[in-house]
């Protein structure tokens, strides 16, 4: 029998975005391959207190340095993770997908695509406890007008109506730079959803964000 494209190495680059359905899976490890990761993920199938938090982290700053430079705003990675295992469900980073783009927005909108969802209802295909790295604070104010990642972030539910991104873990504050002092983290804590702050990264992490910015 001839083995699925993506488990024969480069399948990422074959698959193409059918619609899945949660419960047609065998495990969220087909999304990940779908979504272009590699096939073994180091941190899945971790117990959460295993979670190596500051390597998820530092993958979330390689999305940001695919990210590119522009000097109204910052260069940001991001990755939707499975809180329960540490696996890493979609990546994404600033100016990623078509338009405006922020990093959290998409991982969000990848994830709700490949199980053909609009980035509205994407909470009704997530695991129940979900967790976004971000390397900075959630945005809760854009220049440009388009709707703040904590709202995206807040607005995701169940079926049921219950938030399923449960804990935000990010590298950097914002800096006061655009928006004056984000209240992302503070709206987020509001909504009952526990913001952790990964610390180690912080200069690269900023230097990585700045690198658009006129000196
Ligand atoms: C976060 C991102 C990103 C920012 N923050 N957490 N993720 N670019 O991907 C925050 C910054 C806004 C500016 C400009 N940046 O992006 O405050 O043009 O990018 O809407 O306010 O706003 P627009
Ligand atoms: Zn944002």
């Amino acid at each position: 029998m001839t083995q699925p494209a993506a488990r024969r190495g480069h399948g990422h680059d074959h698959i193409n975005f059918a619609a899945h359905s949660r419960e047609s899976l065998t495990t969220t490890s087909t999304i990940a391959m779908s979504l272009g990761h590699r096939f073994a993920d180091p941190h899945a199938g971790k117990p959460p207190h295993t979670i190596d938090h500051q390597a998820l982290m530092r993958e979330a700053l390689d999305e940001a340095r695919k990210s590119p430079p522009k000097p109204s705003n910052y260069s940001v990675g991001a990755l939707l993770v499975d809180g329960d295992n540490g696996e890493v469900l979609a990546r994404g980073y600033t100016l990623e997908l078509e338009g405006n783009t922020h990093a959290e927005q998409c991982c969000l909108a990848k994830f709700a695509q490949a199980f053909d969802v609009s980035e509205e209802r994407v909470g009704e295909v997530l695991p129940a406890n979900s967790a976004i790295y971000t390397t900075m604070e959630p945005c809760n104010l854009r220049l440009s007008g388009n709707l703040p990642c904590v709202d995206r972030i807040i607005r995701t539910k169940s079926k049921d109506g219950r938030a399923v991104i449960r804990k935000v873990y990010l590298g950097v504050k914002e800096p006061e730079k655009f928006v004056g002092e984000n209240q992302g983290r503070a709206k987020l804590e509001d909504e009952g959803i526990e913001c952790v702050h990964v610390s180690g990264l912080e200069q690269e992490i900023l230097k990585v964000a700045t690198a658009g910015h006129d000196k």
